[in-house]
């Protein structure tokens, strides 16, 4: 059985799963946890992303205010469930992650130019004051996710190259870089194969490293006479060549079923952004964007998720 690498989260957020439940993924009781009412002037709150801080957790999310700016602001929770925002604005754009590597945290997002959106990339070490570094990609890119480390020496950024619009197509790429600075090694990692995933995808929260490989969260998008469908798939990368998909599920693991999924500013969206993964227990907690309007949490295990990834594998390696 697959293990996770990293930290213990003792104070992990978790519920068991429902008795007769057969699927690796299932949802918190109490969804939405996060709506437009955690921030005065908020439309809606959705893709966003959160890590272990301190003595609890910290996070960034995603704002459209009632201007509907697209802004980034933080937050800290103590149990990752129940979440105070400050309505201090860190960067204009959208779909924030943020990973922890070494002492820092690394916040990537899909930043506004006059060009078309790019991948931004600033760090804190206090999710008070942000030092932003150099663009990671020439427009027009989004979705672009960080490893929590280095490999072979290198920093390794997933990121999905798109138009200026609601892009039609889109595959997953990764470059590297030895000092966040300069980018290159472009190299392609996977596209949609299945149905459900035909119009497109992206990486969704950082990669979780296991003893052998990375377990890939990532959206999937059909399109039907309605419009996009966002669903959430799972893979699993090599552990030092992660362009190189080992395994990959040939069903979506959560697509947009409740209620808080199927109605809201864009219907029919299932946008996972971030995990956190307790390596003792094997726990993960999924945080993703539902319906363009709010936050959603959902649960699995490395051991259902990495069986159900293994037995449904359209690879089909073993
Ligand atoms: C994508 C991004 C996401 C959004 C999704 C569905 O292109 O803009 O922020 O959740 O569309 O609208």
């Amino acid at each position: 059985m697959s293990k996770i690498i990293g930290e213990n989260i003792s104070n992990l957020p978790w519920q068991e799963k429902p008795s007769g439940y057969t699927y690796p993924v299932w949802r918190y009781s109490g969804n939405p946890i996060i709506t437009r009412d955690n921030l005065q002037g908020a439309n809606s709150i959705f893709n966003s992303a959160v890590v272990p801080f301190k003595d609890g957790f910290a996070g960034v999310f995603r704002v459209d205010t009632r201007t509907r700016d697209q802004v980034i602001v933080t937050g800290r929770s103590k149990d990752a469930v129940h979440w105070t925002l400050d309505e201090k604005v860190i960067f204009y754009g959208y779909d924030p992650r943020i990973c922890k590597i070494d002492d820092k945290y690394y916040l990537s997002w899909v930043k506004l130019t006059p060009h078309g959106t790019v991948i931004g990339i600033a760090y804190t070490a206090d999710f008070e004051s942000w030092t932003e570094l150099e663009e990671a990609t020439y427009p027009v890119a989004r979705n672009g996710v960080l490893f929590p480390r280095k490999i072979n020496g290198e920093y390794m950024l997933l990121v999905r190259p798109c138009d200026r619009g609601h892009t039609p197509y889109g595959d997953i790429f990764i470059q590297s870089s030895k000092d966040l600075e300069f980018w290159g090694k472009y190299r392609f990692v996977m596209g949609p194969v299945k149905n459900w995933e035909m119009t497109k995808v992206g990486a969704g929260p950082t990669p979780i490293e296991l003893d052998d490989g990375w377990l890939l969260f990532y959206h999937g998008v059909i399109t039907s006479c309605n419009g996009f469908t966002y669903s959430m798939g799972a893979a699993i990368l090599d552990k030092n060549e992660p362009w190189k998909v080992l395994h990959r599920a040939d069903s979506y693991l959560l697509a947009p079923h409740e209620i808080y999924e199927t109605v809201g500013d864009v219907p029919n969206v299932v946008f996972p952004c971030a995990a956190l993964a307790d390596a003792e227990t094997g726990r993960i907690a999924i945080y993703y964007g539902a319906a363009d309007t709010s936050v959603g949490l959902a649960f699995t295990t490395v051991e259902d998720t990495v069986k159900y990834i293994k037995e449904h594998d359209l690879l089909n390696r073993d």
